[in-house]
């Protein structure tokens, strides 16, 4: 059902600063930088590596505001890995999956993420303690692309 690691995400206080600090350090490239208003983000996707199944980056995570998700996380433990997206090719049949087991959906649908792609939620509590979410890709960041 996983095809790849196709993000980490990591919270950040400032997003420019740390774009900077993964250029200079990693030698990683921007690939995208987006506002997503209903994910309470301002995010920027910095390339890893390509594989088979598509792509890899590290996802940088600014809040827009103290009460959203990632607002949340940084006041209580602080910049770090917020979550793991992992690469489906469905995400709706992988929610279905998924659900079927007893793991908390925080996406019953699948939503708006970065760069084109179909996102969804797993509750943290249930997945060890792990934000995990699923991404399928839009048609145009498959295979490396
Ligand atoms: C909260 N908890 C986490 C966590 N966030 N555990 C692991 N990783 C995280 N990132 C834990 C808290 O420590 C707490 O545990 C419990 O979950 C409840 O947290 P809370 O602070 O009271 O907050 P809630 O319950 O209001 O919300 C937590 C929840 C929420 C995970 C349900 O953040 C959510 O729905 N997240 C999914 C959406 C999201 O994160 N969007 C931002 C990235 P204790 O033990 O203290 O009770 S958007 C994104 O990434 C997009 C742009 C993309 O990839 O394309």
């Amino acid at each position: 059902m996983l095809t790849r690691i196709d993000h980490v995400g990591i919270a950040c206080h400032d997003l420019e600063e740390k774009i900077a600090f993964y250029e200079t350090t990693f030698g990683l490239v921007l690939a995208s930088r987006e506002v997503n208003e209903a994910q309470g983000v301002k995010e920027a996707m910095m390339h890893v590596a390509d594989g088979p199944s598509g792509s890899s980056y590290i996802q940088l995570l600014e809040p827009l505001g103290p009460d959203t998700p990632v607002g949340k996380f940084l006041a209580k433990r602080g910049e770090g890995v917020h979550h793991v997206g992992y690469g489906v090719d469905d995400v709706a049949a992988a929610l279905e999956a998924i659900g079927a087991k007893d793991v908390r959906l925080l996406d019953r649908r699948p939503r708006h993420g970065s760069m084109g792609a179909s996102i969804a939620f797993l509750h943290p509590k249930d997945v060890g303690g792990v934000l995990t979410e699923l991404v399928q890709a839009s048609e145009g960041q498959h295979e490396g692309e």
